[in-house]
């Protein structure tokens, strides 16, 4: 009988050892792609989700290109597709900064302003167009089933933008809390937009996985003590725990 007890003791102990294994196997936060290594769904690592906008959840970031695109051929700057991607989670203001590195001359703060709201005019004239239909559905299928798992969904952009846009998405009221371009002092690679978003749904960093396509993003989540899953351009940025090829690929990390 004393042997039987034991037996089932050396059990129990041995398959805690297994579970600890794989949880730990699941979590190292140094594995370069956990998703191709991942062992199966334990529990859930996350208690909240923070996605930037732009170039995650829609693809806006097609509009700020040709946006700036037309702003500096208006000023008969060179402007390319690797200087736009310079500009990926920077401030408006910030990115007219990076183009002006190949304008000769110096402009004044008013011209500055001038050429902002020229840049931002063509913009909303190209957001007019977006539609419900501009949600990809399988981002939406995703949204939901990480909702439904009682995860904390919120937004993390530098778009002053980010509210109007979400409501074309027919987003408007999805996310727990909105943090964007309007409530935050510095722009990604600062981690304010992300910590504001953690707190504003009463979550730490370490709760949190931040979903990202640009490096300045990766690098702002990485500041604020954030986990991040990086997509696009963004995806072999090396301070980013985990690789997503598709955006679905979400649900195998939480
Ligand atoms: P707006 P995200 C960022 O959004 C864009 O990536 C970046 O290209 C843009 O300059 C910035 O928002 C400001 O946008 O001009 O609309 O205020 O990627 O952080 O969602
Ligand atoms: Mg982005």
């Amino acid at each position: 009988m004393i042997g039987g007890q034991w037996l089932i003791i050396g059990k129990l102990f041995f398959l805690t050892l297994v579970k600890i294994k794989k949880v730990v196997t699941f979590t190292n936060p140094n594995h370069s792609s956990p998703i191709t290594n991942y062992k199966g769904k334990l529990t859930m690592k996350y208690k909240g989700i923070i996605f930037d906008l732009d170039g995650v959840i829609c693809s806006t970031d097609d509009y700020h290109y040709e946006a700036w695109q037309k702003t500096a051929d208006s000023l008969d700057i060179y402007f390319d597709k690797v200087i736009n991607n310079r500009l990926r989670g920077i401030s408006r203001a910030e990115s007219l900064e990076i183009i002006l590195e190949r304008y000769d001359g110096k402009m004044s703060d008013e011209k500055k302003q001038e050429v902002l709201n020229y840049k931002n005019d063509i913009y909303l004239q190209l957001l007019e167009k977006m539609s419900i239909k501009d949600l990809d559905p399988s981002v939406k299928k995703t949204l939901e089933t990480l909702k439904e798992k009682g995860l904390k969904l919120t937004i993390g952009s530098s778009s002053k933008n980010a509210k109007p846009i979400l409501k074309k998405l027919g987003l408007g009221d999805f996310f727990h809390d909105i943090s964007d371009g309007t409530n935050i002092q510095r722009s990604k690679p600062h981690p304010e937009v992300f910590l504001i978003a953690a707190a504003l749904v009463n979550l730490t960093p370490k709760d949190c996985l931040v979903i990202e396509d640009a490096h300045a993003g990766v690098e702002a989540a990485h500041a604020g003590g954030f986990d991040c899953a990086a997509i696009g351009d963004a995806i072999d940025n090396p301070l980013a725990q985990y690789k997503l090829n598709e955006f679905e690929d979400i649900l195998k990390i939480i």
